[in-house]
């Protein structure tokens, strides 16, 4: 049992329906309410990250971290991260959500040396065990830091330096274990540094082969170990670096394709990644959704008239609404879930605003999963969007469509035919105004 209370004042939080004025409980959000058949709980899938949410200073270019943490006295000691794992399970039991997510380094310190580093990890990873234990709340996934330390100065997988490679690749092992014994549902490789900043000094060529092997590596690896979980490539396109490999949700599947790994991987799709990759979110999960390759979720969103990765919480219904149509779409998570890579703004600074940020993302994604749920019940926009290539179903479209169809045969079709009119409107504003009638 958790030696103090880390946060006193935050009651467990409950469903209290939408008339409900106590903004510590849900109004939304009533894990047990079944949508299309399932709990909330498991539609939604709800994990919390340590590095935002526990390790986070909410410092920024111009400024130290402002964040009131009062259970962390801010010493790099094993006692303090202990006591911190502590204060996250309290925290995640009282919000009631059934996941969580670390990298190696957001819960134990760098000790002298890799074996240092490894003891240290492993006296958390017993924290973590026995809180999992006393709560239930499971690891969604688990990753490796390999961005922070000045090691990764260039990269980790794909540094110029061949001992960082081994560093790093020794690093990935000790965490895909600890992951495993921590019974995971999975394992995200994060780009971090694997990118570039300038390619006057870079083999872009040659990195991308190391990074493929290191992810042959480490598929070895967890066939090996007997690991289960699901392994996710998680794109982004720049930001450290100023263009990441795994740059968006297309270039990753390439990637995978072209080193053999598509089996292995499903992605991990984050909104702002998205948004920074000029893309919509739904952009992204439609992509890899066609290639069956649809994982995970980082809810979150970012700022428009900002342009780099601000990490907000997911609190805008509407896109909120398109991610739950492509997860329902997709007949729910199955490893995945909505892991809230999310941290609160800098001005946020005490331990309760962690409490609204949460709650105000769970309330967000459970009224988009209703919503979702609704549209889908309407029918309207499916039939809409099927009936738009009706003329594929049959005659000319299904002999194309079926292979039956060449250049030849279609010019003759087309000389007999003479000419075709646009004949179907697009009813953009029409489907807008469709969607509104749910929110
Ligand atoms: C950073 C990424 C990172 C991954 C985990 O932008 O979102 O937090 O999710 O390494
Ligand atoms: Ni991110
Ligand atoms: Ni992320």
């Amino acid at each position: 049992m958790p030696d103090q209370d880390a946060f006193p004042d935050l009651p467990k939080i409950v469903y209290e329906g939408p008339d409900s004025k106590n903004p510590l409980a849900f109004r939304h959000y009533n894990p047990e309410e079944e949508v299309e058949g399932r709990a909330m709980r498991d539609h939604l899938r709800f994990s919390v990250v340590y590095w935002h949410t526990f390790r986070n200073p909410l410092g920024d270019p111009f400024g130290v971290g402002t964040a009131v943490r009062p259970w962390d006295d801010g010493s790099d000691s094993l006692e303090n991260a202990r006591r911190r794992a502590r204060a996250a399970f309290e925290f995640m039991e009282k919000l009631g959500v059934p996941f969580y997510a670390f990298h190696d380094r957001d819960i134990a310190p760098e000790g002298a040396g890799l074996a240092e580093t490894n003891r240290n990890l492993d006296a958390v990873v017993d924290v973590l065990k026995e809180e999992q234990e006393r709560t239930g709340i499971q690891l969604l996934w688990g990753t490796a830091c390999l961005f922070v330390h000045p090691r990764f100065v260039h990269g980790a997988a794909t540094s110029c330096n061949a001992d960082v490679f081994a560093y790093a690749a020794a690093q990935v092992k000790k965490a895909i274990e600890v992951t495993h014994h921590l019974g995971g549902a999975g394992y995200t490789f994060w780009g971090g540094r694997e990118g570039y900043t300038s390619l006057l000094n870079t083999n872009a060529k040659r990195e991308l082969d190391h990074l493929g092997r290191f992810l042959q590596m480490a598929v070895d690896f967890k066939r090996k170990l007997g690991f289960e979980g699901q392994f996710y490539i998680e794109p982004k396109p720049k930001e450290p670096t100023k263009h990441q490999y795994d740059s968006d949700a297309a270039a990753c599947l390439n990637f995978l394709r072209e080193f053999g790994l598509l089996d292995h991987f499903k992605l991990n799709i984050e909104t702002n990644h998205a948004t920074l990759a000029g893309h919509t979110v739904e952009h992204e999960l439609e992509t890899a959704l066609a290639a069956d390759a649809l994982g995970s979720i980082d809810a979150n969103m970012g700022d428009l008239l900002l342009g780099w990765d601000t990490d907000q919480f997911p609190t805008d219904i509407y896109q909120a609404v398109q991610v739950m149509l492509r997860v329902l779409q997709m007949g729910g998570f199955t490893t995945g879930g909505l892991n809230f890579d999310a941290k609160v703004r800098r001005e946020s600074f005490e331990p309760i605003d962690l409490a609204y940020a949460h709650i105000a993302g769970m309330d967000t994604f459970a009224r988009g999963l209703k919503i979702a749920a609704a549209i889908r019940k309407d029918g309207r926009l499916e039939a809409f969007r099927r009936e738009r290539y009706a003329s594929w179903d049959s005659g000319i479209g299904s002999r194309i469509e079926n292979g039956d169809a060449d250049f030849d045969s279609l010019e003759r079709y087309m000389l007999e035919k003479g000419d075709v009119a646009p004949n179907r409107s697009g009813r953009q504003e029409y489907l807008e105004n469709l969607i509104n009638r749910f929110l």
